[in-house]
């Protein structure tokens, strides 16, 4: 609901609560419309912190979505759509982040496994974790353990995060610290896992360091174990 409030000068102004322009932003990515998710953007960027526009509204969207997929009222055209909308939103906030003055000197390997293309989350991860002050390589969604490997050898990595949304691609968590312990690397390289099937016993019993349920989560637990 709207509030009516007077400014300084007596003039009659509309206030939006902080629920009430989360629910705008995940109402607009419901709509699958990316005209209208910037325009809730604009309106909440002068209310909201970005990585709070993102998790609460933008993001609660999608799980919605996800949700009306589920049950049939929506067709993956609209999630493909409301997907791009999503982005749209995201790389709008990108230069809104707030930046970290100290420089980690962390080197984080960030990606979504071999057979999964979902990457949404895994990119609102590593600008994250890359404005917190890590050095990020984001390298990219259905990517092979192999690619991991490569990458987390050649950037010297601390730690590696690793994506998947699918219960039929969370296997590849596991594939890729069995590939860090076969070439010694595991001691050295902390292991974070995400993903809406991952959870807190999931991430246990295949021996990662974390969980992470979302990208302030992902930032967090990566300052706890690296710094
Ligand atoms: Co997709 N899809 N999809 N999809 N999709 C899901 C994941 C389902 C759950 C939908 C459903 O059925 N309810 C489902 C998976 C079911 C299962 O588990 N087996 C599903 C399916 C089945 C499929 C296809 C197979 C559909 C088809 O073709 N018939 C196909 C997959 C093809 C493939 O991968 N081989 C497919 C395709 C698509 C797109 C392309 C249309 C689109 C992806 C676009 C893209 O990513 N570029 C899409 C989308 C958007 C979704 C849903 C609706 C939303 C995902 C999303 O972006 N969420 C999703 C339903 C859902 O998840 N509720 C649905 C928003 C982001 C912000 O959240 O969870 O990704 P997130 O990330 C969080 C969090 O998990 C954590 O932090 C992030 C930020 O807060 N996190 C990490 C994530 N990664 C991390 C890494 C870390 O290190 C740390 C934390």
């Amino acid at each position: 609901m709207n509030r009516w409030s007077q400014d300084l000068y007596g003039k009659e102004v509309v206030t939006t609560t902080k629920e009430e322009l989360y629910k705008e932003l995940s109402d607009a990515i419901v709509s699958c419309k990316k005209d209208q998710v910037l325009a809730a953007v604009e309106k909440a960027r002068g209310e909201l912190e970005a990585p709070d526009i993102i998790e609460n509204g933008l993001a609660a969207g999608m799980n919605e979505v996800g949700t009306l997929f589920e049950r049939g009222k929506l067709f993956l055209p609209h999630v493909m759509m409301a997907a791009e909308a999503m982005q749209a939103g995201v790389d709008e906030l990108k230069d809104d982040m707030p930046e970290s003055s100290e420089k980690a000197a962390s080197v984080i390997v960030n990606g979504t496994v071999e057979g999964d293309v979902h990457d949404i989350g895994k990119s609102i991860v590593s600008t994250m974790l890359q404005t917190s002050g890590f050095e990020v390589y984001d390298i990219g969604r259905d990517t092979p353990v192999a690619d991991f490997i490569a990458k987390i050898k050649e950037t010297d990595a601390n730690m590696v995060g690793i994506s998947a949304l699918m219960t039929t691609t969370l296997q590849g968590q596991k594939e890729v610290i069995e590939a860090l312990e076969e070439e010694g690397l595991r001691d050295k390289v902390k292991v974070m896992v995400g993903g809406a099937p991952a959870t807190n016993s999931w991430a246990k019993k295949i021996g990662a360091d974390c969980y992470a349920e979302n990208a302030t989560e992902a930032v967090n637990k990566a300052k706890e174990l690296l710094l």
